[in-house]
Formats: C-alpha cells, sequence, structure tokens
C-alpha cells in the first residue's frame, strides 16, 4: 500500500486533529447499539494522532478495555468529483473500524500498521461526511502481540500481556483524506544493486487498471539520470551516489502512468542504491563490514503515549547523531512512516520488526517469570494456527509497507518468542521462509531470550543473523560485573562456536534512576549502567563475529504498573524527557571515536 502523497495527480487532506472522543462503557458494537449511526454522545474530546490513555485523568479512561470512538466530520475537497476518495489510517491500536456515515467501510487487526478504504461511491465531492473510527485495545491469545483479558470481581475487565510496555491505545498515527486517480499505481517495489561504480535499480509498478508506464530517476538535485518504458524494468546509474550508513543519499523514481499517452497519475518513489549482504560472521552494507551502533528504542512520550509526534522524531534523531550511533531496531512494533522516511534521508540503519512481542508464556510484564507462575507453561500452550496466521498477515503487511526504505536493512520477525518448547522450530520456520519469499533482498532475524542460549534455542537455525538480548549483570548476577562478564564471554563464544553467524546484542542494559548516584557497583545508580555497558563493550571488543551493539534503551519508557517496575522502564540512557544520564556521555566517547575511524 503506497503512502498518500500530493503529487501532480493526487491530493491529500490531513484529518489530524481534536475528534469527539467516547469511549464504550456498553460494549456498542456487540449490542448493536450503534456510536457511528449518528453524532457521538460525548463531551469528551481526544487529539489525534495521540494514544488516549493518559490525556485524561479519568482512571477507568487509562485502563479501559475494550473499544473507544473518535468521530468528525469531514468535507471532501469539490474539486475531487473525478478521483477515487480514500481514507487512510496510518494506525488504529490494536483492532479498527472505519464508519463513513452508517456505513463500515474497513476494519483491521493489527494496532501498528496502516490501512485504507475506497470511499468513493458514499461520499459527493463538496459535501460533507460523518467519520466515526472506534478501536480496540484488546490483546487476546491470537493476537499480534498477544495477551489476555478476564473479569475481575467487581465486573472490570482487565488486560494482561508477556510484553512490559504499556498497552498504549487510540489513533496515534495520522489520518488522512486522499484523491487518487481511477486508474492509478497500486503498488512500486525497488531493488538495488552496485556494479562496479553503476548503481543498479530494478522496478515493478503493480496498476489498478489499464494503462502504460514510465519511469524516469533523478538524482537529488533533481536532474534526470536514467528513464525507462513499461511496468518492470532495470535503470543503470553510471557512477552511483549510493545510500551510505550516515549520509543517506536519495534519488527518487517518478513514475507516470499513461492513457493515449496522457498523464493519469504520478507517483514519487524516493530510492536509495545500497546493498545489504551476510557473508560469514559479517554484515555488510554496499560489500563492507557494518558494525550497529544504537538502541532499541520505544515511539514513547509523556501525555501523548505512542502519538507520532515530529518534534520527538527530530529530537530523538539529533540525540542520536550526538551520540555517535548508526541504527535502531523498531522494538517491538512497526514505527511510524515519517519515522522511517527520516531514517531514510538521514542515513540511520534499521532492524524492522513486526509486533510478535511476547509469544513466550515463560515471561511476565516483560521479564523472565522468577515466581515460576509460568514455569510449566510452553508454546504449545496457546500459541496455535490462528496467532500463526496473524503473524503471516504482520509480516506481510509490515514487508508491503517498508520493503522500499533503503534504512531497513534487516527484518525481524518476532522479540524474545519462546524458542525453547517443543513445536516452536515447526511454528517459525515456515515464516522466516514467507518473509525471504517476499523480500529475498534482506537478511531475516529474530530476537532471542536469555533463557534460549545456543544449545536450548531451537530456532536460530533458520536466522541469518543472531540477535541476542542479554541481561548479565542485571537480571542474571545483579551487581556482580566480574561474574556477569565471565558468563557474557562465555555465552558469546558458545554461540560463535556453534553458529559462526554475525551476532548483534540488541539488547543490553540496566535500570537507572537519573540523579542516584555510587561509588560501588549498586544496580540503579548512573555509575552502574555505565560500568555495566563498558563491561559489554570489553567482551564485545574481544568476540569476533559481534557486529554489533544496541542498548536497551534509547529512554525510559511506560510499562504496565507493577512491583518491578517504578513509573516504568529506567534501562533509558536519556531519561523519558530525553535529557542524558551519566551512561550517555560515556557512549557518546565510545561511539563518536568509532563513527570517526570509519
Ligand atoms: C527484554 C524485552 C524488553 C524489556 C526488557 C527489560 O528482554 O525485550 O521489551 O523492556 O527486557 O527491561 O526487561
Amino acid at each position: 500500500m503506497l503512502t498518500p502523497k500530493i503529487t501532480a495527480t493526487r491530493e491529500v487532506v490531513s484529518l489530524d486533529g481534536i475528534w469527539k472522543f467516547a469511549v464504550d462503557t456498553g460494549a456498542a458494537v456487540d449490542t448493536g447499539a450503534a456510536p457511528w449511526a449518528g453524532p457521538l454522545e460525548t463531551t469528551l474530546e481526544a487529539p489525534v494522532p495521540a494514544s488516549y490513555n493518559d490525556l485524561f485523568t479519568d482512571p477507568a479512561i487509562r485502563d479501559h478495555v475494550g473499544w473507544v470512538w473518535y468521530q468528525r466530520t469531514v468535507r471532501v475537497p469539490r474539486g475531487w468529483a473525478d478521483d477515487r476518495v480514500i481514507v487512510r489510517v496510518d494506525a488504529a491500536t490494536h483492532h479498527g473500524v472505519v464508519y463513513v456515515d452508517d456505513r463500515l467501510v474497513a476494519e483491521h487487526e493489527g494496532g501498528y500498521l496502516p490501512f485504507e478504504a475506497d470511499i468513493t461511491d458514499l461520499v459527493t465531492a463538496g459535501d460533507e461526511f460523518r467519520l466515526t473510527i472506534g478501536v480496540d485495545n484488546r490483546l487476546t491469545p491470537d493476537t499480534i502481540p498477544p495477551g489476555t483479558v478476564t473479569t475481575r470481581a467487581d465486573g472490570r475487565l482487565a488486560q494482561s500481556y508477556m510484553h512490559d510496555f504499556y498497552n498504549y491505545a487510540g489513533l496515534a498515527r495520522s489520518v488522512w483524506l486522499a484523491s487518487r486517480p481511477a486508474v492509478h499505481v497500486d503498488d512500486i517495489t525497488v531493488v538495488t544493486d552496485i556494479d562496479g561504480t553503476t548503481g543498479v535499480v530494478d522496478y515493478r509498478v503493480e496498476l489498478a487498471g489499464a494503462a502504460d508506464v514510465r519511469v524516469r530517476l533523478t538524482d537529488a538535485t533533481g536532474a534526470e539520470v536514467a528513464a525507462a518504458e513499461g511496468a518492470t524494468g532495470t535503470l543503470r546509474v553510471a557512477d552511483a551516489h549510493l545510500w551510505q550508513p550516515g549520509a543517506g543519499y536519495l534519488y527518487t523514481l517518478v513514475v507516470e502512468v499513461t492513457v493515449d499517452g496522457i498523464v493519469v497519475d504520478e507517483y514519487p518513489q524516493t530510492v536509495g542504491i545500497r546493498t545489504v549482504a551476510v557473508d560469514g560472521g559479517r554484515f555488510l552494507i554496499n560489500g563492507q563490514p557494518f558494525y550497529f551502533t544504537g538502541f532499541g528504542k520505544h515511539e514513547d512520550s509523556a501525555v501523548r503515549g505512542k502519538g507520532h509526534d515530529d518534534a520527538y522524531l527530530v529530537h530523538d534523531f539529533q540525540l542520536i547523531d550526538w551520540i555517535g550511533a548508526n541504527s535502531f531496531r523498531t522494538s517491538h512494533y512497526p514505527y511510524a512512516e515519517e519515522v522511517m522516511d527520516f531514517a531514510d534521508r538521514h542515513g540511520i540503519v534499521v532492524i524492522d520488526e513486526t509486533a510478535a512481542v511476547g509469544l513466550n508464556k515463560k515471561i511476565g510484564g516483560g521479564i523472565a517469570d522468577m515466581l515460576g507462575g509460568a514455569a510449566d507453561k510452553d508454546f504449545a500452550d496457546g500459541f496455535g494456527p490462528k496467532m500463526q496466521d496473524a503473524h503471516r498477515r504482520e509480516i506481510r503487511e509490515l514487508i508491503g509497507r517498508d520493503k522500499n526504505h533503503p534504512s531497513v536493512v534487516m527484518w525481524s520477525i518476532a522479540n524474545e518468542p519462546d524458542t525453547m518448547s517443543e513445536g516452536t522450530d515447526t511454528y517459525f520456520e515456515p515464516l522466516f521462509a514467507l518473509a525471504r519469499e517476499l523480500d529475498p533482498t534482506r537478511p531475516v532475524t529474530f530476537v532471542n531470550v536469555m533463557m534460549a542460549p545456543p544449545n536450548v534455542c531451537r530456532v536460530s537455525k533458520f536466522a541469518d543473523v543472531l540477535c541476542l538480548n542479554r541481561y548479565y549483570g542485571w537480571y542474571v548476577d545483579g551487581g556482580d560485573l566480574a561474574s556477569a562478564e565471565a558468563h557474557l564471554e562465555a555465552e558469546l563464544r558458545g554461540w560463535e562456536g556453534m553458529y559462526g553467524k554475525p551476532m548483534i546484542m540488541t539488547e543490553y542494559g540496566a535500570d537507572t534512576i537519573a540523579g542516584y548516584h555510587s561509588v560501588w557497583d549498586q544496580p540503579w545508580s548512573e555509575e552502574y549502567q555505565a560500568s555495566m555497558l563498558a563491561m559489554y563493550h570489553r567482551v564485545f571488543d574481544r568476540v569476533e563475529t559481534m557486529v554489533g551493539e544496541q542498548v536497551w534503551n534509547f529512554a525510559d519508557f511506560q510499562t504496565s504498573s507493577g512491583f518491578f517496575r517504578v513509573d516504568g522502564n529506567k534501562k533509558g540512557v536519556f531519561t523519558r524527557d530525553r535529557k542524558p544520564k551519566a551512561a550517555a556521555h560515556a557512549l557518546r566517547a565510545r561511539w563518536t571515536a568509532r563513527r570517526d575511524d570509519q
């Protein structure tokens, strides 16, 4: 699905702003009391984009389990009479329904990927219509991510889930009204290669309707560097300016659709010419060994929750640059398209992850179940074909959305799933195959949990790169960095000996209260976080197949409440409002030196 854009043949109206908002306390969808059938009866209003949870003071809204409703009136621009009219929702977390007046036009499962509806036949150019979007935040054993809804003694619903980030919900990304011609570009796929100093751009255009296609590739100044006719083809760019980590040079593939020689649709697709490959124990970008530095992140900030915010977008990338990092992982779900576009333009390397987090009953609230409640629960207990179908859909939609981003160098199909239990290999093998079939050009990985070391993990054999999350010095050997160092090195050597594949530490970190200091190895102090990271770095520098380090986490973030989290997860190198802890300065020294050496 193409991102809505203003082009010579297309227009876009942002529907962001304040919408009417209501919490559905009576399960209206199930009872047939249709909130979409007329004006929403509510005094509440909510901004789009934003998660709704932290906007209001009423705990019943923050902790609501089930549907909420957003509504506004929309006027179709009067010049759109000859066009198709599309409503596009960038994300509805986790289940969205869209009504135009009282007609259901779209329904979507999965909280972090876009969906759209063609509403041309229901609206009139120049007139208004009522747009109502329902969003259900429930996670069940069959959703990605999974969760469980139970009923408390007093009848209130309670949502539990195995990941630790807070289950923010609502319309956290933009909503658009878009026009496009009846005959139009439906999809574009671009794959690039390098032949000496020549850039090779293979393209494939899918059309809705019968028409001819011509394309031209322009450089960053707008000058044409190649052109071709036909819906598929190859363009060759002499002396190509490559997309490089740290220097995100972009060309634009301008696709024109013609009928009888007249241009009926135009769509510009940015293109970064670069290659990605795994070679033995090395990860190569443009044929050169690449070492990942950076973070696992979250889309998270005060008040707006997971709401996309361009100011945070720019500031977070500024901090990534300030600290000398070159990459991040979209832990633990696909991020807003604005983030991916920004990474493309600024040369930041991305490991792109599905929302398959918490497929692990041995984890509670994001951490290993130390109290034992889930010890006897294994993968076969609940993770069945319905979840696998949902997982397949997530992989399809993610690759469909993000396949043309040069910043994306690898797909991560899950974070810390159970890969210890019997049946996990048969669950995952087809998912790896699907990702490779959809995109044969990028490595595919998953992120391995500490409970599945090399001799236990049944799934690492399918991954091109070993991505490991380890908490030696925190959940294991807490406060004892000498033991942690020995255990970490022994495990990494075990992986290296068994697989010889490139390894990235995709999580390592310590909860840290900004402003808490100690001269000793005291967990939660700023000094401990810095010493622990330094310990990991000593080990990484000794292990040859390590190709990257991504600290957990970029910034402190909100979690569900519980006795092991104090106002959220504090493993951020920056606080939730993006102030550096001591570790940020230490990382900056290491990573800027590495960047300067490259
Ligand atoms: C993990 C999870 C991450 C948690 C982190 C922690 O392994 O992947 O989502 O936030 O541990 O801090 O416990």
